[in-house]
């Protein structure tokens, strides 16, 4: 398999830790990209130039982060990063580390392509309240012990979301808001499939 990405995607990241969850880096090569610079082998698999890309060992290319998780936790289904027993709860969370992830993200390219007083704009303040508002809901529900050795999608999607607010919106001071989330996160963090993939 080929796993086309860069250093900085949310996205791409959890596509990444995801194989490094279920033991899977040895089946793949990791195509180092810039999406944004219409990378020619990028374009030549992903019409849409959007990483993270996967191309299947039949040669099949998937796009979008939640599709390819959904591939990988087929293609190797020892570790289960959804398991059937708890399908909605881990559904659910990944619904709100999704749109952590959607609502952060896109904040960061609006301000990159049109200043930071896009912020300032309609859609700018609604995506700035929904952020505020995951937050607040994650800080309800995820508690450090509910951790157990392995992580769910739920949990990488939402500790990948946090990490990137704290890397590229660091105004938004979560950590401090609420620190039964942060110590959830710390602990998630810790784990190797983190630590090799962390920001930079
Ligand atoms: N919904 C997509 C989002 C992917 C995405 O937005 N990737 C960004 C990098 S973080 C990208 O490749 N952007 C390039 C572009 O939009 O042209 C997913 O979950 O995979």
């Amino acid at each position: 398999m080929e796993l086309f990405l860069n250093a900085t995607s949310p996205y791409a990241r959890m596509a990444r830790i995801i194989l490094l969850e279920k033991g899977l880096m040895e089946s793949v090569t990791l195509r180092w990209c810039d999406p944004w610079a219409d990378d020619k082998a990028l374009l030549a698999v992903n019409p849409a130039g959007r990483i993270p890309a996967l191309v299947t060992p039949d040669g099949k290319t998937l796009s979008e982060s939640l599709l390819i998780a959904f591939y990988l936790d087929d293609f190797s289904p020892s570790m289960p990063i959804v398991p059937s027993s708890q399908r909605a709860d881990v559904l659910h969370l990944v619904g709100l580390g999704q749109n952590l992830m959607d609502a952060s993200f896109t904040t960061v390219i609006a301000r990159k392509h049109y200043g930071a007083e896009i912020d300032q704009s309609e859609l700018g303040l609604r995506r700035q309240r929904a952020i505020q508002r995951l937050i607040k809901q994650l800080g309800d529900e995820l508690h450090q012990n509910q951790l157990t050795e392995s992580l769910n999608l739920g949990e990488i999607s939402t500790a990948v979301a946090l990490d990137y607010l704290a890397f590229r919106l660091p105004e938004v001071s979560w950590k401090e808001a609420y620190p039964q989330l942060q110590a959830w996160h710390a602990a998630v963090i810790t784990r190797d499939s983190f630590q090799q993939t962390a920001f930079s």
